[in-house]
Protein backbone atom coordinates (compact mmCIF):
# COMPACT_ATOMS: atom_id res chain seq x y z
CA UNK A 1 0.00 0.00 0.00
CA UNK A 2 2.77 2.42 1.13
CA UNK A 3 5.13 1.82 -1.83
CA UNK A 4 1.78 2.04 -4.29
CA UNK A 5 1.14 5.79 -2.44
CA UNK A 6 4.86 6.29 -2.78
CA UNK A 7 5.19 4.86 -7.00
CA UNK A 8 1.98 7.24 -7.64
CA UNK A 9 3.73 10.34 -6.05
CA UNK A 10 6.57 9.59 -8.01
CA UNK A 11 5.13 8.97 -11.18
CA UNK A 12 2.73 12.17 -10.98
CA UNK A 13 6.04 14.23 -9.94
CA UNK A 14 7.81 12.54 -13.00
CA UNK A 15 4.77 13.39 -15.03
CA UNK A 16 3.98 17.53 -13.86
CA UNK A 17 3.87 19.74 -16.99
CA UNK A 18 6.47 21.73 -15.02
CA UNK A 19 9.03 19.07 -14.81
CA UNK A 20 8.90 18.09 -18.61
CA UNK A 21 9.29 20.89 -19.55
CA UNK A 22 12.29 21.28 -17.73
CA UNK A 23 13.31 18.24 -19.12
CA UNK A 24 12.98 19.18 -22.47
CA UNK A 25 14.36 22.53 -22.32
CA UNK A 26 17.68 21.01 -20.81
CA UNK A 27 17.33 18.55 -23.76
CA UNK A 28 17.42 21.09 -25.89
CA UNK A 29 19.87 22.90 -24.50
CA UNK A 30 22.44 19.78 -24.51
CA UNK A 31 21.05 19.54 -28.44
CA UNK A 32 22.23 23.63 -28.99
CA UNK A 33 25.77 23.04 -27.28
CA UNK A 34 26.17 19.95 -29.02
CA UNK A 35 25.58 21.95 -32.43
CA UNK A 36 28.16 24.79 -30.78
CA UNK A 37 31.04 22.17 -30.62
CA UNK A 38 30.31 20.46 -26.80
CA UNK A 39 31.06 16.68 -26.82
CA UNK A 40 28.15 14.93 -25.89
CA UNK A 41 30.33 12.86 -23.17
CA UNK A 42 30.73 16.42 -21.43
CA UNK A 43 26.96 17.04 -21.57
CA UNK A 44 25.83 14.20 -20.44
CA UNK A 45 27.65 14.67 -17.13
CA UNK A 46 27.07 18.45 -17.09
CA UNK A 47 23.65 17.98 -17.45
CA UNK A 48 22.48 14.81 -15.45
CA UNK A 49 19.50 16.78 -14.46
CA UNK A 50 15.94 16.16 -14.17
CA UNK A 51 14.56 18.93 -12.09
CA UNK A 52 16.08 22.61 -11.09
CA UNK A 53 18.19 23.72 -8.32
CA UNK A 54 15.57 24.81 -6.04
CA UNK A 55 18.34 26.85 -4.23
CA UNK A 56 19.31 28.95 -7.18
CA UNK A 57 15.88 29.47 -8.01
CA UNK A 58 15.14 30.72 -4.38
CA UNK A 59 18.09 32.73 -4.49
CA UNK A 60 17.31 34.05 -7.72
CA UNK A 61 13.96 35.55 -6.70
CA UNK A 62 14.99 37.23 -2.97
CA UNK A 63 14.60 40.72 -2.66
CA UNK A 64 17.28 42.29 -0.59
CA UNK A 65 14.74 43.46 1.76
CA UNK A 66 16.91 44.93 4.30
CA UNK A 67 19.14 48.12 2.63
CA UNK A 68 22.72 47.51 3.80
CA UNK A 69 24.43 50.71 5.40
CA UNK A 70 27.88 51.54 3.87
CA UNK A 71 29.48 52.08 7.19
CA UNK A 72 28.10 48.57 7.75
CA UNK A 73 28.95 47.35 3.81
CA UNK A 74 32.58 48.60 4.90
CA UNK A 75 33.20 47.58 8.16
CA UNK A 76 32.50 44.15 6.84
CA UNK A 77 34.66 43.95 3.89
CA UNK A 78 37.43 45.84 5.27
CA UNK A 79 38.09 45.06 8.54
CA UNK A 80 41.49 44.60 10.39
CA UNK A 81 41.43 40.47 9.62
CA UNK A 82 41.23 41.19 6.25
CA UNK A 83 43.89 43.97 5.83
CA UNK A 84 46.41 41.61 8.06
CA UNK A 85 45.16 38.94 5.66
CA UNK A 86 45.68 40.57 2.45
CA UNK A 87 48.93 41.73 3.24
CA UNK A 88 50.07 38.16 3.99
CA UNK A 89 48.58 37.14 0.90
CA UNK A 90 50.88 40.25 -1.20
CA UNK A 91 53.59 38.78 0.42
CA UNK A 92 53.11 35.45 -0.26
CA UNK A 93 52.30 36.22 -4.03
CA UNK A 94 54.37 38.68 -4.50
CA UNK A 95 56.26 37.66 -7.46
CA UNK A 96 52.74 37.03 -9.20
CA UNK A 97 51.26 40.19 -7.99
CA UNK A 98 54.26 42.10 -9.46
CA UNK A 99 54.68 40.32 -12.43
CA UNK A 100 50.75 41.03 -13.25
CA UNK A 101 51.41 44.51 -12.39
CA UNK A 102 54.01 44.78 -15.28
CA UNK A 103 52.28 43.14 -17.85
CA UNK A 104 49.20 44.43 -17.46
CA UNK A 105 49.98 48.19 -15.58
CA UNK A 106 47.08 47.42 -13.21
CA UNK A 107 48.56 48.16 -9.44
CA UNK A 108 49.05 45.42 -7.46
CA UNK A 109 47.23 46.34 -4.52
CA UNK A 110 43.82 46.73 -6.42
CA UNK A 111 43.89 43.19 -8.02
CA UNK A 112 45.07 41.75 -4.49
CA UNK A 113 41.85 43.83 -3.00
CA UNK A 114 39.46 42.14 -5.95
CA UNK A 115 40.80 38.59 -5.10
CA UNK A 116 40.19 39.63 -1.15
CA UNK A 117 37.04 41.17 -1.29
CA UNK A 118 35.33 38.21 -4.39
CA UNK A 119 36.38 35.40 -2.25
CA UNK A 120 38.25 36.30 0.70
CA UNK A 121 41.67 35.47 -1.23
CA UNK A 122 40.67 32.58 -2.67
CA UNK A 123 38.36 31.13 0.31
CA UNK A 124 34.58 31.24 -0.43
CA UNK A 125 34.22 30.78 -4.25
CA UNK A 126 30.79 29.61 -3.94
CA UNK A 127 28.90 25.89 -4.10
CA UNK A 128 26.36 25.89 -6.39
CA UNK A 129 27.20 23.73 -9.74
CA UNK A 130 27.37 26.07 -12.68
CA UNK A 131 25.80 23.82 -15.20
CA UNK A 132 22.59 22.82 -12.91
CA UNK A 133 22.22 26.35 -11.96
CA UNK A 134 22.45 28.27 -15.14
CA UNK A 135 20.29 26.03 -16.55
CA UNK A 136 17.92 26.42 -13.88
CA UNK A 137 18.18 30.06 -14.76
CA UNK A 138 17.34 29.17 -17.85
CA UNK A 139 14.01 26.77 -18.05
CA UNK A 140 12.79 27.66 -14.87
CA UNK A 141 13.32 31.01 -14.18
CA UNK A 142 11.45 34.18 -16.29
CA UNK A 143 14.22 36.18 -16.47
CA UNK A 144 16.71 37.21 -18.72
CA UNK A 145 16.59 33.65 -19.99
CA UNK A 146 18.45 34.40 -22.75
CA UNK A 147 21.76 35.90 -21.20
CA UNK A 148 21.82 32.63 -18.77
CA UNK A 149 21.82 30.51 -21.54
CA UNK A 150 24.83 32.20 -23.21
CA UNK A 151 26.76 31.81 -19.61
CA UNK A 152 25.93 28.08 -19.56
CA UNK A 153 26.86 27.67 -23.64
CA UNK A 154 30.28 29.75 -22.61
CA UNK A 155 30.70 27.77 -18.84
CA UNK A 156 30.42 24.67 -21.29
CA UNK A 157 32.75 25.58 -23.73
CA UNK A 158 35.69 26.20 -21.13
CA UNK A 159 35.26 22.64 -20.20
CA UNK A 160 35.30 21.45 -24.23
CA UNK A 161 38.45 23.73 -24.78
CA UNK A 162 40.27 22.13 -22.27
CA UNK A 163 40.67 24.93 -19.71
CA UNK A 164 38.65 23.35 -16.79
CA UNK A 165 37.42 20.04 -16.00
CA UNK A 166 33.59 19.83 -14.98
CA UNK A 167 34.16 18.95 -11.45
CA UNK A 168 36.04 22.84 -11.38
CA UNK A 169 32.18 24.61 -12.24
CA UNK A 170 31.37 25.54 -8.69
CA UNK A 171 30.41 28.51 -8.30
CA UNK A 172 28.27 31.15 -6.92
CA UNK A 173 24.08 31.01 -8.02
CA UNK A 174 24.40 33.25 -10.56
CA UNK A 175 27.41 31.86 -12.15
CA UNK A 176 30.25 33.55 -11.17
CA UNK A 177 33.29 31.34 -10.25
CA UNK A 178 36.87 30.86 -9.75
CA UNK A 179 38.64 32.90 -7.20
CA UNK A 180 38.70 36.67 -8.74
CA UNK A 181 34.51 35.33 -9.78
CA UNK A 182 34.05 35.89 -13.83
CA UNK A 183 31.17 35.01 -14.97
CA UNK A 184 31.57 32.01 -17.79
CA UNK A 185 31.20 34.39 -21.02
CA UNK A 186 33.81 37.18 -19.09
CA UNK A 187 36.15 34.22 -18.80
CA UNK A 188 36.17 33.06 -21.94
CA UNK A 189 36.74 36.13 -23.21
CA UNK A 190 39.24 37.81 -20.59
CA UNK A 191 41.18 35.11 -19.05
CA UNK A 192 44.81 34.83 -19.39
CA UNK A 193 46.65 31.46 -18.47
CA UNK A 194 49.09 33.59 -16.10
CA UNK A 195 51.09 30.16 -15.17
CA UNK A 196 51.57 29.73 -18.76
CA UNK A 197 50.78 25.69 -18.16
CA UNK A 198 48.43 26.05 -21.58
CA UNK A 199 44.94 26.04 -19.20
CA UNK A 200 43.31 29.02 -17.75
CA UNK A 201 42.42 27.43 -14.46
CA UNK A 202 41.42 30.57 -12.69
CA UNK A 203 39.41 28.22 -10.08
CA UNK A 204 42.98 26.48 -8.39
CA UNK A 205 45.88 28.97 -10.41
CA UNK A 206 45.96 31.75 -8.06
CA UNK A 207 48.37 33.31 -10.99
CA UNK A 208 45.60 32.47 -13.60
CA UNK A 209 43.03 34.40 -11.24
CA UNK A 210 45.43 37.55 -10.72
CA UNK A 211 46.84 37.72 -14.42
CA UNK A 212 43.68 37.65 -15.51
CA UNK A 213 42.08 40.47 -12.96
CA UNK A 214 44.52 42.27 -14.05
CA UNK A 215 43.86 41.77 -17.87
CA UNK A 216 40.05 42.73 -16.73
CA UNK A 217 40.85 45.90 -15.41
CA UNK A 218 43.06 47.04 -18.17
CA UNK A 219 40.33 46.25 -20.51
CA UNK A 220 38.16 48.37 -18.67
CA UNK A 221 40.41 51.30 -19.28
CA UNK A 222 42.76 51.28 -16.42
CA UNK A 223 45.64 53.79 -16.98
CA UNK A 224 48.77 52.69 -15.56
CA UNK A 225 50.42 54.77 -12.50
CA UNK A 226 47.17 56.69 -11.94
CA UNK A 227 45.12 57.04 -8.67
CA UNK A 228 41.84 55.24 -8.37
CA UNK A 229 40.51 57.49 -5.10
CA UNK A 230 41.54 59.13 -2.32
CA UNK A 231 39.46 60.58 0.63
CA UNK A 232 38.73 64.65 0.84
CA UNK A 233 37.49 66.65 3.15
CA UNK A 234 34.34 68.71 1.93
CA UNK A 235 33.15 71.96 3.39
CA UNK A 236 30.53 71.88 6.10
CA UNK A 237 26.87 72.68 3.92
CA UNK A 238 28.59 71.32 0.59
CA UNK A 239 26.00 71.30 -1.76
CA UNK A 240 27.97 71.43 -4.52
CA UNK A 241 27.95 68.42 -7.33
CA UNK A 242 28.64 65.18 -6.74
CA UNK A 243 28.52 61.64 -8.67
CA UNK A 244 31.39 59.48 -10.27
CA UNK A 245 30.27 60.89 -13.90
CA UNK A 246 30.52 64.44 -12.90
CA UNK A 247 34.12 64.66 -13.34
CA UNK A 248 36.01 67.89 -12.91
CA UNK A 249 40.04 68.99 -12.74
CA UNK A 250 41.42 68.53 -9.23
CA UNK A 251 41.68 72.13 -9.47
CA UNK A 252 38.11 72.62 -9.88
CA UNK A 253 37.57 71.29 -6.79
CA UNK A 254 39.99 73.35 -4.87
CA UNK A 255 37.91 75.86 -5.94
CA UNK A 256 34.86 74.56 -4.56
CA UNK A 257 36.72 74.73 -0.59
CA UNK A 258 37.56 70.48 -1.22
CA UNK A 259 41.46 69.47 0.24
CA UNK A 260 43.04 65.94 0.90
CA UNK A 261 41.74 64.19 4.21
CA UNK A 262 44.36 65.89 6.19
CA UNK A 263 43.79 69.18 4.82
CA UNK A 264 45.90 69.93 2.15
CA UNK A 265 45.42 71.63 -0.95
CA UNK A 266 44.24 70.15 -4.29
CA UNK A 267 45.84 71.11 -7.19
CA UNK A 268 46.38 69.66 -11.20
CA UNK A 269 44.62 69.11 -13.86
CA UNK A 270 43.17 65.24 -13.16
CA UNK A 271 39.84 64.53 -13.70
CA UNK A 272 37.94 63.36 -11.08
CA UNK A 273 34.32 63.12 -9.35
CA UNK A 274 33.26 63.46 -5.88
CA UNK A 275 31.27 60.82 -4.01
CA UNK A 276 29.74 61.14 -0.91
CA UNK A 277 28.12 57.90 -0.04
CA UNK A 278 26.10 59.08 3.34
CA UNK A 279 25.44 62.73 2.61
CA UNK A 280 27.69 65.93 3.08
CA UNK A 281 28.88 65.09 6.97
CA UNK A 282 30.33 61.52 6.01
CA UNK A 283 33.89 61.02 4.31
CA UNK A 284 33.57 62.42 0.56
CA UNK A 285 35.81 60.99 -1.76
CA UNK A 286 37.50 61.48 -4.81
CA UNK A 287 37.10 58.72 -7.84
CA UNK A 288 39.14 58.78 -11.17
CA UNK A 289 39.41 56.83 -14.36
CA UNK A 290 40.60 53.93 -12.68
CA UNK A 291 37.90 53.79 -9.93
CA UNK A 292 35.33 53.15 -12.75
CA UNK A 293 37.48 50.27 -14.04
CA UNK A 294 37.03 48.97 -10.62
CA UNK A 295 33.38 50.14 -10.98
CA UNK A 296 33.08 47.77 -13.91
CA UNK A 297 34.21 44.71 -12.22
CA UNK A 298 30.62 45.06 -10.60
CA UNK A 299 28.57 47.72 -11.36
CA UNK A 300 27.87 49.15 -7.21
CA UNK A 301 29.72 52.46 -6.34
CA UNK A 302 29.79 50.36 -3.00
CA UNK A 303 31.67 47.69 -4.36
CA UNK A 304 34.17 49.74 -6.12
CA UNK A 305 34.71 51.82 -2.89
CA UNK A 306 35.27 48.68 -1.02
CA UNK A 307 37.99 47.85 -3.74
CA UNK A 308 39.70 51.04 -3.30
CA UNK A 309 39.73 51.10 0.51
CA UNK A 310 41.15 47.90 0.99
CA UNK A 311 43.97 48.41 -1.80
CA UNK A 312 44.96 51.69 0.09
CA UNK A 313 44.72 49.79 3.64
CA UNK A 314 47.06 46.90 2.34
CA UNK A 315 49.13 49.66 0.83
CA UNK A 316 49.36 50.43 4.56
CA UNK A 317 47.55 53.87 4.23
CA UNK A 318 45.20 54.61 7.29
CA UNK A 319 41.67 53.90 7.96
CA UNK A 320 39.01 56.84 6.98
CA UNK A 321 39.74 60.03 8.79
CA UNK A 322 36.00 61.19 8.40
CA UNK A 323 33.55 59.08 10.66
CA UNK A 324 30.87 57.75 9.38
CA UNK A 325 27.78 60.07 10.51
CA UNK A 326 25.68 57.53 12.72
CA UNK A 327 26.47 56.75 16.28
CA UNK A 328 25.84 52.91 15.88
CA UNK A 329 28.76 51.89 13.39
CA UNK A 330 29.48 48.34 11.84
CA UNK A 331 30.47 45.25 12.30
CA UNK A 332 33.85 43.17 11.90
CA UNK A 333 33.50 39.82 10.72
CA UNK A 334 34.62 38.84 13.89
CA UNK A 335 32.18 40.64 15.66
CA UNK A 336 29.26 39.64 13.61
CA UNK A 337 30.40 35.78 14.62
CA UNK A 338 30.32 36.90 18.32
CA UNK A 339 27.11 38.69 18.03
CA UNK A 340 25.57 35.26 16.90
CA UNK A 341 27.15 33.20 19.53
CA UNK A 342 25.94 36.45 22.17
CA UNK A 343 22.46 35.58 20.79
CA UNK A 344 22.62 32.18 20.97
CA UNK A 345 23.81 32.03 24.51
CA UNK A 346 21.03 34.05 25.22
CA UNK A 347 18.44 31.31 24.09
CA UNK A 348 17.83 32.64 20.09
CA UNK A 349 17.58 30.05 17.78
CA UNK A 350 19.18 31.32 14.81
CA UNK A 351 20.85 28.07 14.22
CA UNK A 352 24.96 27.52 14.29
CA UNK A 353 26.81 30.91 14.69
CA UNK A 354 28.48 32.04 10.29
CA UNK A 355 29.19 35.30 10.30
CA UNK A 356 26.50 36.10 8.15
CA UNK A 357 23.91 37.77 8.71
CA UNK A 358 20.31 36.87 7.63
CA UNK A 359 16.49 36.92 8.69
CA UNK A 360 17.09 34.74 10.98
CA UNK A 361 19.68 36.22 12.89
CA UNK A 362 17.81 40.04 12.47
CA UNK A 363 14.99 38.83 13.81
CA UNK A 364 17.03 37.80 16.71
CA UNK A 365 18.29 41.10 16.91
CA UNK A 366 15.12 43.13 16.43
CA UNK A 367 13.46 40.49 19.77
CA UNK A 368 16.74 41.15 21.63
CA UNK A 369 16.56 45.07 20.81
CA UNK A 370 12.97 45.43 22.13
CA UNK A 371 13.93 43.16 24.94
CA UNK A 372 16.45 45.79 26.18
CA UNK A 373 14.21 48.50 25.60
CA UNK A 374 15.80 49.38 22.18
CA UNK A 375 13.85 50.45 19.07
CA UNK A 376 14.05 47.23 17.30
CA UNK A 377 16.18 47.52 14.04
CA UNK A 378 16.96 44.28 13.35
CA UNK A 379 20.07 45.55 12.23
CA UNK A 380 23.95 44.05 13.44
CA UNK A 381 25.28 47.30 15.06
CA UNK A 382 27.65 48.10 17.35
CA UNK A 383 24.96 48.92 19.63
CA UNK A 384 23.34 45.66 20.33
CA UNK A 385 27.05 44.19 20.18
CA UNK A 386 27.87 45.78 22.97
CA UNK A 387 24.51 45.80 24.59
CA UNK A 388 24.63 42.22 25.17
CA UNK A 389 28.29 42.35 26.32
CA UNK A 390 30.26 42.28 23.18
CA UNK A 391 33.59 44.29 23.01
CA1 LIG B 1 47.32 28.20 -16.39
Amino acid sequence: MRSTLLGAALAVTLASPAAASFQSCVAGLKQEAAQQGVSRAILDRALDISAPDEKVLRLSTVQPEFKTPIWDYLAFLVDEERVTQGRAMMRRYDSILRAAERQFGVDRFVIAAVWGVETDFGQEAGSSFLPHALATLTCASNRRTSFWKGELMAALKLVQRGDLSLDKLYGSWAGAFGQTQFIPSTYQRLAVDFDGDGRRDLVSSVADALGSTANYLKRAGWRQGESWMFEVRVPAGYNGPTGRRNKAPLSTWAQRGITRADGSPLSGGAQAGLLLPAGPNGPGFLVFRNFDAIYSYNQAESYALAISHLADRMAGYPPLRTPWPTDDPGLSRAQRLQLQKLLIAQGYDIGEADGKIGPATREAIAAAEQRLGMPPTGRAGNRIYRALGGR
